[in-house]
């Protein structure tokens, strides 16, 4: 198999966690990509017209898409049930937790591109501040959810370390671990696992 990849991606990296964890990562090459936001890339939209990475593509040619899908795929590869639970009240907690994780990814990313990438003159901040403390609020929600930081390995735990990692990379000045400690304390605990360790993205 293949993935499309980038160490910026905090995506990739859930995938990334997700395959080392699940023992499948030898089986994935890992292939660098750029996509730039406004640049078209003719390659890369022929594989996904979203040109967003990271995408799967199988060993008979399968595109998959989304980091959530390709970890829902690597864990029924694996026999299921593993990061994400495979029915029952839990399956649908984990889901709409990793719904939430994936909103403030997407939001964080969005905040970014309108601040960093975007034209100065074309800039809305009041549109960022919005994509900001919506991230900023879903901290919140997590920091005061002792029990989903504290049980067993699951897709929730990786994306909420993809969130943190990203915040680290992309606004290492927002002072999360002072305002989140339970946070904190998760980060730290988390950086003991290999998977999570080798992952953190590159300095800024
Ligand atoms: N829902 C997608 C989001 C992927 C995504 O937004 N990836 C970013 C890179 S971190 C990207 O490709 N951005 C380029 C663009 O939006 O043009 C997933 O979970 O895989």
């Amino acid at each position: 198999m293949k993935l499309t990849f980038s160490p910026a991606s905090p995506f990739a990296r859930k995938v990334r966690i997700a395959a080392i964890e699940l023992g499948l990562i030898d089986k994935i090459e890992f292939v660098p990509t750029t996509v730039v936001p406004g640049q078209p890339n003719d390659e890369y939209s022929k594989i996904t017209p979203m040109k967003k990475l990271p995408v799967l593509i199988t060993d008979n040619g399968d595109v998959i898409a989304d980091s959530y899908v390709i970890v829902e795929y690597l864990d029924e590869l694996v026999g299921g049930g593993k990061l994400i639970p495979a029915s029952g009240p839990e399956r649908w907690r984990v889901k709409s937790d990793h719904s939430l994780l994936q909103g403030m990814l997407d939001s964080m990313l969005l905040c970014r591109y309108e601040r960093m990438v975007r034209p100065q003159g074309l800039q809305w901040p009041a549109w960022a501040d919005d994509h900001w403390n919506r991230a900023w609020s879903g901290m919140a929600r997590f920091d005061a959810k002792p029990d989903v930081l504290s049980g067993p390995l699951d897709i929730v735990q990786i994306a909420l370390i993809c969130v943190l990692g990203y915040a680290d990379f992309r606004y290492a000045d927002c002072g999360w671990r002072k305002a989140y400690p339970n946070l904190d304390a998760f980060n730290e605990r988390m950086l003991s696992r290999p998977s999570v360790k080798i992952s953190v993205p590159p300095k800024a």
